[in-house]
């Protein structure tokens, strides 16, 4: 609230307004629902004044000003609506009219085009013509694999370009040509090709006429559609969007401002929802008969399930039964699915993806500060003054939160990037350390050094907020930048310069991701994040945080429902009596106490024979696990697999039963983003044939092992998780309608948590470990002389199986690559586009080699996204003592021409 004295007294159309000085014209109207035309305006951007559409008249000032670009001051008298402005805007939409096709009648935009609506509203003659000017006599510019740029619908109002501009950051398109010329393209040559658009269409959804347009497949009218609010099924962002719905299929995918993602999306989220309607969906339980699948009914597969349970349970044990979640499931399905492995399997063997991903940050971060997630919110990421990216893609992993970092610099931020290979934001950052991969724990303690050395740490927050400051100050004297240098193949004084930088940040913030934790000491990295975090009084502070980017749309929320082996919901220990009760009293059975298997050696287990059952909903393990023949293997051994997913993936392949389940465009349910925010999902389209949701296939198969599962909807698991997790205790669904909630949240008066450990860590005193830098399992040798590091890429999520739906991502990223840097290319003979195989011990992938500046010397980076890819590679046995994570950030690999 601003103080008193800066409060004006005006006037707008007779109606007196009390307001703060300071705002526009147009923001006082707006808040006082006066309703004022713009073509141009948009409150994410600096308004520029650039359609004039908004003018009003103001007393005593000659001329009409523009209501986005004007303040008020006291005592203004404003006239929106008088004869003046009237004619004006007349004026100003006459002309526009004029040089715009009249082709309303076939424009797919006809209904929602801001220029049509006005033109109608302001009784606008229509035109038998339009004058031919330069402009109109360009093509429509399609080189976009997305979008067409139709200029001779571009009324120069310039949001696209800002959009791109100023908030995603990309500096993609821009006002090209000049005088009557002008128009908004590519620069460069005017293609895609040539550009560094990232195809995100934030500057489509913004557009207010037809010029960029989607390239739908699919023809509809604004008003034979309905728009369902709902989240993002791909990363952990979870962006707030609109499905766009004709006659029961996604035709278009809108984004929404607010919270999380300020009305942005990245490729995927709004342009690859082919897979929702895709003619592969599962429709029907298949049962595999003599080796090949057969439809079944739902009755026979159940049938089927339930038997080979009991005969296993009762040969075996319950522990010769497991089960894999889904981070692409709901926070409502996780639960069911824990609570059908514990209470009707009788077991702890539930895990999922997470072991692969942040198994080592909920560990690490559990142990320093009490709680194993991100500590702050997205919508501080553009006050941060100090972010520090190590090990995390985030302009093409988190596109939404890359964008907003960088909006921070461009409000001033200092960026500071550790990563083996020169992603975006390193090119963009004010310090880039081009880390050896795996040698985090040397930069981060050859970091601490230097602040202790320099006395940049802030002794009173680590006297009164942490313990065990001596141990980290005894190890890390042997850090010095000079000898993690040598170890980190980055320069000394640049890891001075980035310690300098961090420690001198009042909202210093630290974003990490798979860069740290996919390792065999990825507990220990996490650790020694924290204890830089901490020596600088970086956590607990708005703005700052240490910042665990999470994954998958719902891996968060998988994580806090209990999937995982030692987890009840809520982190809730299964091995603490009292706890373990209060589950048992809930559910009506007896609960096992002993901690459950992982991902990784529920794998191994099956291979030894122990394990006997394993039942996967949404997980695609043959191609996302480390070592396929290993994966394969195991599958092949088990009695008995049950594949839950929404296609025939690589994994469902060798399952016995596989049961159709529906997406998230077909269901109600909740997700948990990686600011712990819980949002809805809601039902926009009806399931394809029989398929049907994950919980509601789980409540059967709890109800026919004899559990109470009576659930007449997602919102009635909600009621149950409420009442067993307390950092769930106040999440509601009609709590969370607009706007999602943070947890913790433990009454329904709570408002939830924007940021973590406010005065206290969750654990008390936060933690300092002493950590030592350990060599990877792999390590380069005669034979294996290169480094293999894996990851993603911005069109891609996973195992494909729903961004390869969408034609446009394979044009762009249809086969496995392999990135090499020119030395070492040359020393192999391998030319750009070459096809090569890389041999690890483990076995041979095929790819090709696309030789770029931007990775260092002995390191190669290969995607996981492509069966017989990465994971043919990579090692199942290097895993993290501590959160038995694998090291799927370093192989030892030999690259061969094929
Ligand atoms: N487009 C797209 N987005 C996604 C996903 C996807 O599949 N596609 N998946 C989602 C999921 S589940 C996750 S977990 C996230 C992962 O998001 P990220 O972690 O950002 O993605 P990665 O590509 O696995 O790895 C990040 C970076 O780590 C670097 N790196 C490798 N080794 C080291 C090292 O030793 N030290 C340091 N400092 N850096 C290293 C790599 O060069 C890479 O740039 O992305 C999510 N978002
Ligand atoms: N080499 C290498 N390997 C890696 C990584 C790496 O960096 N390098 N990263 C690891 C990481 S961080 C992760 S998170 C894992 C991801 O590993 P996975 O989770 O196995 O990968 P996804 O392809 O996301 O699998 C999700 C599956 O769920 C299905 N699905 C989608 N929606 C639904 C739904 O509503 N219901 C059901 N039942 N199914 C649904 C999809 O079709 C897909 O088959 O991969 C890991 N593997
Ligand atoms: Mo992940």
């Amino acid at each position: 609230m601003s103080d008193y004295k800066d409060l004006v007294n005006i006037t707008i159309d007779g109606q007196k307004i009390q307001t703060s000085g300071g705002l526009s014209i147009l923001d006082v109207c707006r808040s006082n629902e006066i309703d004022i035309p713009t073509l141009c305006y948009d409150e994410r951007l600096n308004p520029d004044g650039a359609c004039r559409l908004c003018i009003v008249e103001i007393k005593g000032v000659e001329n009409l000003l523009p209501s986005c670009t004007t303040k008020v001051s006291d005592g203004m008298d404003i006239k929106t609506r008088s004869e003046a402005v009237l004619n004006a805007r007349k004026d100003i939409l006459e002309l526009l009219w004029a040089n715009h096709p009249n082709d309303c009648l076939v424009c797919e935009k006809s209904g929602e085009c801001d220029l049509e609506n006005y033109c109608y509203q302001y009784d606008i003659e229509p035109q038998s013509y339009y004058s031919f000017d330069d402009k109109k006599s360009l093509e429509i510019n399609d080189s976009n694999k997305f979008y067409n740029n139709n200029q001779s619908k571009c009324i120069l109002c310039g949001k696209c370009v800002r959009v791109c501009n100023e908030l995603q950051k990309s500096d993609a398109i821009n006002f090209i040509e000049r005088g009557n010329k002008v128009h908004v393209g590519y620069p460069l040559d005017g293609t895609y090709e040539s550009s560094v658009c990232v195809s995100c269409g934030n500057c489509v959804s913004a557009c207010p006429v037809g010029a960029l347009m989607p390239k739908s497949r699919e023809k509809f009218r604004n008003w034979e559609t309905l728009k369902v609010r709902t989240t993002c099924s791909y990363c952990g962002v979870g962006c707030q969007m609109d499905l766009v719905v004709k006659d029961n299929r996604v035709v278009r995918v809108d984004p929404i401002s607010g919270t999380p993602n300020d009305g942005l999306l990245c490729v995927k989220g709004k342009f690859a929802y082919n897979f929702i309607n895709h003619e592969d969906r599962l429709k029907t339980p298949l049962i595999k008969k003599d080796g090949v699948f057969k439809e079944a009914t739902w009755d026979e597969a159940y049938s089927l399930i339930v038997d080979r349970i009991d005969r296993i349970k009762d040969e075996f044990g319950s522990d010769s039964l497991g089960g894999l979640s889904s981070a692409k499931c709901t926070n409502e399905e996780n639960y069911l699915m824990q609570k059908f492995v514990r209470a009707g399997l009788g077991t702890n063997n539930i895990d999922h993806c997470a072991r692969l991903c942040h198994a080592s940050t909920v560990t690490g971060l559990a142990n320093t500060l009490g709680s194993g997630a991100m500590t702050n919110s997205i919508s501080e990421v553009k006050d941060n003054d100090v972010a520090f990216i190590i090990g995390s893609n985030t302009t093409e992993t988190h596109p939404v939160i890359g964008s907003m970092i960088l909006q921070a610099k461009e409000n001033g931020a200092k960026i500071i990037v550790a990563d083996p290979r020169e992603i975006e934001l390193a090119k963009k950052a004010d310090i880039y350390l081009p880390i050896q991969p795996g040698s985090n724990v040397a930069l981060i303690n050859a970091m601490c050094h230097v602040i202790l050395c320099e006395n940049l740490h802030d002794l009173s927050y680590i006297r009164e907020r942490t313990e065990g400051f001596e141990e980290v100050v005894s190890i890390i004297k042997d850090y010095t930048p000079e000898t993690a240098a040598l170890v980190c193949g980055v320069d000394a004084d640049d890891i001075r310069k980035a310690a300098r930088i961090y420690a001198s940040g009042n909202k210093a913030a630290i974003y990490y991701a798979m860069g740290i934790t996919q390792h065999s000491n990825g507990t220990n990295n996490v650790k020694s994040l924290a204890n830089l975090a901490m020596m600088c009084g970086n956590i607990g502070i708005e703005g700052g945080g240490i910042n665990p980017l999470r994954g998958q749309n719902n891996v968060q929320g998988a994580c806090d429902m209990g999937a995982l082996p030692n987890n009840f919901p809520g982190y809730q220990k299964v091995f603490d009596d009292e706890i373990n009760r209060k589950f048992e009293a809930a559910w009506g059975v007896e609960l096992s106490k002993e901690v459950g298997l992982t991902v990784t050696t529920l794998l191994s287990s099956a291979l030894s024979g122990r394990l006997k059952m394993l039942y996967i909903m949404g997980e695609n393990p043959v191609v996302s696990d480390p070592d396929t023949k290993h994966v394969i293997k195991s599958l092949e051994s088990l009695d008995f697999l049950v594949v839950q997913d929404i296609f025939l993936t690589e994994t469902a392949e060798y399952a016995d039963v596989v049961l159709p389940a529906v997406s998230f465009a077909e269901k109600d349910g909740t997700f948990t983003n990686t600011e712990r925010r819980v949002q809805r999902i809601r039902k926009a389209v009806k399931r394809p044939g029989d398929a049907k949701a994950d919980w509601e296939i789980l409540s059967e198969l709890l109800s026919r092992l004899g559990i109470d599962a009576d659930y007449g909807s997602p919102s009635d698991i909600m009621d149950e998780i409420n009442m067993l997790t307390p950092i769930y205790g106040g999440i509601k669904y009609h709590r969370i309608d607009e706007v999602g909630i943070q947890w913790p949240c433990p009454t329904t008066t709570h408002t939830g948590t924007k940021y973590l450990h406010k005065d206290r860590m969750s654990r008390g005193k936060g933690l300092f470990t002493a950590i030592y830098h350990r060599s990877p399992v792999e390590t380069p040798d005669k034979d294996y002389p290169i480094i293999l590091t894996t990851g993603r890429s911005l069109y891609h999520f996973h195992t494909r199986t729903m961004s390869k739906m969408t034609d446009a991502i394979n044009e762009i990223a249809g086969e496995n690559y392999l990135e090499i840097s020119p030395a070492t290319a040359e020393s192999l003979d391998i030319v750009d586009g070459d096809l090569i195989k890389v041999i690890s011990r483990r076995g041979t992938a095929k790819a090709i080699a696309r030789v770029v500046d931007e990775i260092k010397n002995g390191v190669v980076f290969m995607t996981f996204h492509y069966s017989n890819g990465a994971n043919v590679l990579t090692s199942s046995a290097a895993l993290d003592e501590e959160s038995s994570i694998p090291e799927l950030k370093i192989t030892a690999v030999r690259v061969e021409h094929v």
